[in-house]
């Protein structure tokens, strides 16, 4: 059993991750940048490190600074989270190679789900149904890559190897603009992400964005956990997500769940995985593997009973995993809100001293976030400061929760969006569920 865990992360998801850890009885090393000292869960941790100055390639970004951090304090293992070093194979590896647990999939699936080519091969290979599209990399022969495209049909999209997430793509609709598009998107490639590969599918016009949850063992077990939906989006930035995905049959559930869940055992994954699909006119097209906890898990977590990080700590562990498929039911509807320090409006970060908080509470109604009053937000990390999760009987119920509970939360001296996820709540495209990937920004005059 792993005896001590460094939580290579901050804010919310490193308290969730000291959560798990209490409960299951592990010590806990908080590493911190200077200006993270104060951070809920460092209070809490059996021990800190500070790691660095803020800027995160200073700190939370830096290799040596987090392995000496586990070798200083003895300990087992390290959970990367969400985002910084958590989907870098060369941390795993090397976290690997100095003797300590990778809370997550091996250094090579890390590998193999970074570059979006050899993803979505492995994929398509397991049987998990993918976009059509060039199928491997485009090469230089234009009357190929011509002949290609028609064959694919317009739109198109041309699409880093390297890239992911929304970073280096470029939409193309016609033939005459096609081979421009591709020396474009290489070289933008080229100097974003170090190598110049880059693919083709066939362009979706308005799909939703459906994700999978996985967990798989050390000894061969893979099972699903359902389904999300994070159509809610803007600037590639999710805004709101839920469990299960609206209009989504049992059926469905059931066939793409269990090949993702086989495409796990036959590339012999790891702890927790989400497989990203675009789902349009009833069908569904992956696009993307996550090899990380990813930031949504609550919405699953509260339609499963099933605690998604406890997991990825047992698996780490050399334990099985603690369900069998028939042990997984789906019961009720989860919505999540992410709470931003920033302007509603203008989008705009906005840090500063929270000098007044109050937190909505009552049944189905769950806040992760390491706010406290007092607590002064920092310019130099990522916005998103809590996520509040309402759960229901069904959707409706759930969104009705969510609607009292955002009108409970005051968070003052900093601007949140706060008002933003109002709007949404009673926007009539969002109530009738189903809005696909564009709809957000479109609402928003982007
Ligand atoms: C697409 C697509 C349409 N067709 N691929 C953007 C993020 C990255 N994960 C993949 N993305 C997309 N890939 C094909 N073949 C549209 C998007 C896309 C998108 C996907 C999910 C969530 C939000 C999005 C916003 C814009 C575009």
């Amino acid at each position: 059993m792993i005896e001590k865990v460094v939580i290579a992360n901050r804010g919310e998801i490193a308290l969730r991750i000291l959560r798990a850890c209490r409960e299951l009885g592990i010590k806990t090393v908080a590493v911190h940048s200077l200006p993270d000292r104060d951070l809920k869960h460092v209070r809490f941790a059996d021990e800190t490190v500070c790691i660095g100055p803020a800027p995160s390639s200073e700190s939370y970004l830096q290799i040596p600074n987090l392995i000496s951090a586990a070798e200083v304090t003895d300990a087992t293992a390290i959970h990367p989270g969400y985002g910084f070093l958590s989907e870098n194979a060369d941390f795993a590896e090397r976290v690997e190679k100095s003797g300590f647990i990778f809370i997550g999939p091996r250094s090579e699936t890390i590998r193999l789900m970074g570059d979006k080519i050899t993803a979505i091969a492995a994929m398509k290979e397991s049987g998990v149904p993918t976009v059509p599209g060039s199928g491997g990399p485009l090469g230089s022969d234009s009357s190929e890559i011509l002949r290609m495209g028609r064959q694919i049909g317009y739109p198109v999209i041309i699409k880093a190897a390297g890239g992911g997430g929304g970073r280096g793509m470029r939409v193309v609709h016609t033939e005459a603009a096609l081979l421009n598009a591709i020396a474009l998107t290489r070289a933008e490639a080229a100097t974003a992400f170090g190598n110049d590969t880059v693919y083709m599918e066939k362009f979706l016009v308005n799909p939703r964005h459906v994700e999978f949850q996985v967990l798989a063992d050390t000894h061969g077990n893979a099972i699903h956990l359902g389904e999300r939906d994070c159509s809610m989006q803007r600037r590639h930035q999710k805004v709101v997500e839920e469990a299960p995905a609206p209009g989504i049959t049992e059926q469905q559930r059931r066939t793409i769940g269990e090949r993702c869940a086989e495409a796990c055992r036959r590339i012999g994954y790891r702890g927790a995985g989400t497989f990203e699909f675009l789902y349009e006119n009833g069908e569904f097209y992956f696009i993307e593997m996550n090899t990380r906890v990813q930031v949504e898990h609550p919405v699953t977590e509260m339609v499963t009973g099933v605690d998604i990080v406890k997991e990825q700590i047992l698996i780490a562990s050399g334990q099985p995993l603690s369900y069998a498929q028939q042990d997984i039911t789906l019961r009720g509807h989860a919505v999540e809100c992410r709470i931003n320090a920033e302007d509603s409006v203008k989008f705009l970060p906005s840090p500063g001293k929270i000098t007044q908080l109050h937190v909505p509470g009552g049944p189905g109604v769950r806040f992760d976030s390491h706010i406290y009053q007092g607590y002064t937000v920092p310019p130099y990390y990522d916005s998103m400061i809590g996520k509040l999760i309402t759960f229901g009987a069904n959707r409706e119920s759930a969104i009705a929760r969510m609607r009292i509970a955002l009108s409970e939360m005051v968070i003052d001296g900093i601007k949140t969006n706060i008002p933003l996820q109002q709007e949404i709540m009673k926007d009539a495209a969002f109530i009738a569920g189903g809005a696909n990937i564009h709809y957000l920004e479109h609402k928003l005059g982007l």
